[in-house]
């Protein structure tokens, strides 16, 4: 692909996941750059942070306290975002004005006791307790709920409030925007082609292979064709599973090895803890009809904003906020550079 007519020319590539375009312009990656550098990432954190509402045995804002011994442990969200009881006169029919009203509930997953670990850092059994939460918890709140929307917010660049490893489970009785598009898009590919949409466009990869990054026996992670974060990145099972309620043991054991492969290439990119926005997204849940999971396929998104170094992030701005998202990376590139990184993490390879 690195001599094709797209890695050289403007063009558009189109997202059949959501139905939008995005701009390619790979002849502006020489262009000067004289934008903001963030503070570089602070010096290494200690083990257990008394002033952390994650770290075992503190106190929370809710003035419960943290388990000392477990591993990977859920509690709701102190501060959540959605109640679980919807509220009287919150609808609002007007066709101007409108409003409905939602429930739901928001949880907390703390991945380790260790406040100064992250994911690559995390051993691959540890990783799989991250994992059988999730599923768990999908399980659970999908019995429920329409949609459970399990997720991580890693770093400051991302607005992530606390350092110590941690990511959050809102679970709703409405599908959101982004999985609705995906739903849309999946369904109507389903309808026209007899298959999943993202089990044909794994098998198109494979075949191709210049955006794969990296893949074991149960999983594959790539830089889409369409992505528009620069380092963005896709994981999907091999196996066409609809939720992440439906992954076998040895795809939960295969699930901890990517995680810890993908992260650990994420940090080594740019020799920092990588920030990034991951989440999953599967089948809606809660009283719906199987008919509600036809052609979809579970899978990760993985949005890292940075760009170019620990501190140069891409903004989502301009041109990106009044008309569509550009990238000047292709994701070829952004593929070749992810494949060519070491999966074992920079503190290690130091000395
Ligand atoms: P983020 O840093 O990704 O925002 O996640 C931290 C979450 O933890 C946040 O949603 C919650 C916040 O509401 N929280 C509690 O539930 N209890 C606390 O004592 C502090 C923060
Ligand atoms: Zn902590």
């Amino acid at each position: 692909m690195s001599n094709s007519p797209q890695s050289e020319r403007p063009h558009r590539r189109f997202n059949p996941l959501t139905g939008d375009w995005i701009l390619v312009s790979p002849q502006r990656t020489k262009r000067p750059w004289q934008g903001r550098q963030e503070a570089a990432t602070p010096a290494a954190r200690p083990p257990y942070d008394p002033q952390c509402y994650l770290c075992p045995g503190n106190e929370r804002a809710g003035g419960l306290r943290n388990p000392e011994d477990k591993a990977t442990y859920v509690f709701d969200n102190d501060f959540a975002a959605i109640l679980p009881d919807g509220g009287e006169g919150m609808a609002n029919g007007d066709a101007l004005l409108r409003a409905e009203e939602v429930s739901g509930t928001c949880r907390v997953i703390c991945f380790s006791p260790r406040h100064d670990l992250t994911l690559p850092e995390m051993s691959v059994e540890a990783i799989r307790q991250v994992v059988e939460t999730w599923v768990k918890q999908a399980e659970e709140l999908g019995r429920k709920y329409r949609w459970v929307q399990v997720f991580e917010n890693k770093g400051d660049a991302m607005g992530c409030s606390n350092p110590h490893p941690h990511g959050q489970i809102w679970a709703s009785d409405f599908v959101p925007n982004e999985p609705a598009k995906e739903a849309r898009q999946q369904a109507a590919y389903f309808e026209k082609h007899g298959s999943p949409l993202l089990v044909d466009y794994l098998a198109r990869e494979l075949a191709e292979g210049t955006r794969v990054v990296a893949e074991n026996d149960r999983w594959v992670v790539l830089v889409p064709y369409w992505a528009t974060w620069p380092y963005e990145t896709l994981l999907l099972p091999r196996r066409a599973v609809r939720r992440l309620s439906e992954i076998t043991n040895s795809e939960r054991g295969g699930l901890a090895d990517i995680l810890k492969r993908l992260t650990t290439r994420y940090d080594n990119l740019f020799s920092t803890s990588f920030p990034y926005s991951m989440g999953w997204h599967g089948a809606p849940t809660g009283q719906t009809v199987d008919a509600d999971a036809a052609g979809w396929q579970l899978h990760a998104h993985f949005y890292p904003p940075l760009l170019r170094s620990a501190t140069v992030k891409k903004f989502m701005v301009g041109y990106e906020m009044l008309a569509e998202a550009q990238r000047d990376l292709t994701p070829e590139q952004a593929a070749e550079t992810l494949r060519g990184l070491s999966e074992i993490h920079f503190k290690q390879q130091a000395g």
